[in-house]
């Protein structure tokens, strides 16, 4: 794969097919992931595939991230889902009867009028917007939507650096293995051991109806991650004032916090208002990222455990992806590019960057997040590799991408090895990114 020529920059067949997917998956108001597995609104995924939308259509990129961005909570939190009220209930698990949160969400500000669930993804929106405005400045200018998206990002740093600030050292918290968007990942392993797993015949998983197993978390993950939801959701979906048995640091959602405050930056003197505040914020959060999560040893960034207090020993791909903070100090880039490309990870050297150490014993090439290579952290690796003028190894990381995105069929997840689809087909971010790096 890694010698296959590199696709033109105009590739019209692969161009043509992330076209197709994007178009298939639209729904009116936003684009689904998967139009079996994932049938509604996520997150992290809109965020992604508004970037490659901007290439297709500056407007529903636009409507892409303010459908997501109508279902904010009064408290400033993004759901990681918007339910679609026309997809039957049973089409995926937890539905909308799991979360509640127009009623169980009532006292953090949920929404009345729509459905969504109660936890969050990676800040990647306001870097989201700020691309979708610089593909088409006068198209945004015309519908005003930098203005109307300004205060709702805004919020959502607000409340991600308030009081998802957990551990108080000035980073924002996960306190589910859902919302680094990374859920089996081993990271999770150690911390997960504490949670006791919902009762097996509690509920029923819909992900196995479009799914292999052995691609997918095992049912001892999915016990926990329904534990973990509904003692959040019975505590109101409170952050402060509870206990919190699983939270953690993770250095690819402060990563991409840090990398959207400076887009919001942006954005802010772009609509008249004052960019120094989120420029000292992205500063403030690029500091603690390192004082709390940089690994001398590991050559990387790991995640903290802030129940017991210690930095947790898994080297996931996530630790390497600080490589887009625009700011970080120069022997730390240099660092990760090297681990990027030493036995862990084999940068330049096998087809896709895995999302799993590859060394390690629970290295596994199927599973989920637990060593297959994903297009969205290939996609922010090959950006961060670039802005810090790597040119030579994004050039290979984006044609290798390219290659294996048509190759695949847009697939979910590839084995890093042979680039051989995993996951569901057709899904919206592979699509999206291809088309961005095709552009
Ligand atoms: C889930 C939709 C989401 C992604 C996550 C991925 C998976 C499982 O699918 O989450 O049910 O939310 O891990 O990153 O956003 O594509």
């Amino acid at each position: 794969l890694l010698d296959s020529p590199m696709p033109a920059a105009d590739d019209p067949v692969l161009r043509r097919g992330a076209a197709r997917v994007l178009y298939a998956n639209w729904t009116g108001t936003s684009t689904v992931p998967s139009r079996g597995l994932y049938p509604h609104q996520w997150s992290w995924d809109s965020a992604f595939i508004a970037i490659g939308l901007r290439h297709l259509s500056a407007r529903r990129a636009q409507r892409e991230l303010e459908t997501l961005l109508g279902a904010q909570w009064a408290d400033g939190r993004v759901p990681h889902i918007v339910f679609n009220p026309a997809v039957p209930l049973d089409a995926y698990f937890p539905s909308p009867d799991f979360w509640r949160s127009s009623r169980d969400g009532a006292a953090a500000g949920a929404p009345a009028d729509r459905e969504t669930s109660g936890i969050v993804q990676p800040p990647v929106h306001a870097l989201a917007a700020w691309l979708v405005h610089l593909a088409d400045p006068e198209a945004s200018r015309r519908r005003n939507f930098l203005p109307r998206v300004y205060g709702r990002l805004k919020a959502w740093h607000d409340y991600l650096t308030g009081p998802r600030d957990l551990g108080g050292g000035g980073l924002a918290a996960i306190l589910h293995p859902w919302e680094p968007g990374m859920d089996n990942s081993p990271c999770w392993d150690a911390p997960l051991r504490r949670i006791e797993p919902a009762a097996a015949g509690s509920y029923r998983r819909a992900d196995l109806d479009h799914g292999a197993a052995a691609e997918r978390p095992t049912d001892l993950d999915y016990g926990r991650y329904v534990r973990l939801a509904t003692d959040y959701r019975d505590g109101g979906y409170a952050d402060a004032g509870t206990r919190h048995p699983f939270a953690v640091e993770d250095p690819g959602v402060n990563a991409l916090l840090i990398v959207s405050e400076h887009a919001l930056a942006r954005i802010a003197a772009e609509t008249g208002a004052d960019p120094a505040p989120h420029e000292e914020r992205a500063g403030r959060l690029t500091a603690a990222l390192v004082e709390r999560l940089w690994s001398p040893d590991d050559g990387m960034f790991l995640c903290r455990d802030l129940v017991g207090g210690e930095l947790i020993a898994e080297r996931s791909v996530a630790g390497l992806l600080p490589l887009i903070v625009p700011g970080l100090p120069r022997d730390l880039v240099d660092a990760l590019v090297r681990t990027a490309a030493g036995p862990g990870f084999r940068l330049g050297e096998i087809p896709m960057v895995p999302s799993y150490d590859l060394t390690a014993p629970v290295f596994d090439a199927s599973r989920y997040w637990r060593g297959p290579a994903w297009f969205n952290t290939g996609w922010l690796l090959e950006r961060g590799l670039r802005g810090h003028g790597r040119t030579g190894a994004a050039d290979r990381l984006r044609g290798s991408m390219l290659t294996a995105a048509g190759a695949c069929g847009f697939a979910e997840y590839v084995d890093p090895f042979t680039a051989q689809a995993r996951g569901t087909r057709d899904f919206g971010w592979t699509a999206a990114l291809s088309l961005d790096l095709l552009a």
